[in-house]
């Protein structure tokens, strides 16, 4: 799939059984509210909005399975994205995934993994998501989809779309880390994770952080990339509309630097926008960041 053919499709997940606070369902309208469609259709893509995945709405938030929160909505919303992104890359498309919370990349990667053998992650975020269902803190489901889609987890999980992992540990590069739990921790340093924390983002810079995760990537033979961000990964100044706001975060230019070079680079095959709530937001202020990154990634210029 190559962004040359300018087609792109649209897929919004109005899920938040992936946490347990409300309103990150509400992500995707705030997204095409903030102008998401028309931004990238100034691009001169072809921009088709395949609306939202149904997400029932009848259960909520209290049937625990062992630890995993709400664990049956989430594969019913994970069957389903994965089978539409699939649908998606088969037309030729580039999806420009819109949730929802974070345990939407479950079917995301799921769907998208059946068109690469060896699928690249960047993954943007205050936190690493790798959680499994011993190390999580919460039992919230959001707090695990690499986990899930590295082979590790509930057996239900992480069979969405087909056994096989849909990862590998060598191919995941993490940006803006700052809150990262001990078993997730452990796990970073027992597969050698490359991730760039705050700290580094402080030290380098985001333009060597960008260079080397590109870098790093293309040394591993990547035949695709996704980029994944949870709107979390900047400072809550920047985006306030996120159940899990971390401070000392990416700032708004870092953040679109990030997209300029990797839309340079040429290596995105899907992305996806996540943990956009606008009901925490101020004025929708998270979205349109939301919207604008995607503008830089889309090959938007400043001039
Ligand atoms: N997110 N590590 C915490 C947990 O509950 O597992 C927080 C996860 C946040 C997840 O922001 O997508
Ligand atoms: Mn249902
Ligand atoms: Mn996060
Ligand atoms: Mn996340």
């Amino acid at each position: 799939i190559s962004l040359d053919r300018k087609k792109i499709s649209i897929i919004g997940v109005p899920s938040d059984y992936g946490q347990q606070r409300r309103g990150v369902d509400m992500g995707p309208s705030a997204m095409r509210y903030a102008g998401a469609i028309e931004r990238l259709e100034k691009l001169g893509y072809d921009v088709i909005d395949e609306g939202d995945i149904s997400v029932h709405r009848t259960k909520r938030n209290k049937q625990y399975d062992g630890k995993l929160l709400n664990l049956e909505e989430v594969l019913e919303v994970s069957e389903r994205l994965a089978k539409k992104v699939d649908e998606v890359i088969k037309q030729d498309r580039f999806p420009v995934i819109l949730g929802g919370d974070h345990s939407i990349s479950i079917g995301s990667i799921a769907g998208i993994r059946k068109h690469y053998q060896n699928l690249g992650i960047i993954w943007f975020d205050a936190h690493t998501d790798i959680n499994t269902p011993e190390t999580t803190p919460s039992g919230n489901i959001h707090g695990m989809p690499l986990a899930v889609n590295l082979g590790l987890g509930d057996h239900r999980l992480i069979s969405i779309a087909g056994n096989a992992p849909k990862l590998k540990f060598e191919n995941i590069v993490f940006i803006g880390a700052r809150s990262i739990d001990e078993g997730e921790k452990a796990l970073i340093k027992e597969k050698n994770i490359k991730i760039f924390t705050m700290h580094e983002i402080d030290r380098m810079g985001m333009s060597k952080v960008i260079e080397e995760t590109v870098e790093y990537l293309k040394a591993r033979h990547v035949d695709g990339v996704h980029m994944s961000i949870d709107l979390d990964a900047l400072d809550p100044i920047f985006t306030p509309g996120v159940g899990t706001p971390v401070p000392g975060g990416i700032t708004y230019r870092e953040s679109h630097l990030a997209m300029e070079m990797l839309e340079e680079a040429k290596m995105i095959t899907s992305c996806e926008f996540v943990e956009v709530n606008p009901i925490l937001d101020e004025r929708n202020k998270t979205a349109n960041t939301a919207v604008a990154l995607m503008g830089s990634l889309l090959g938007e210029k400043l001039v």
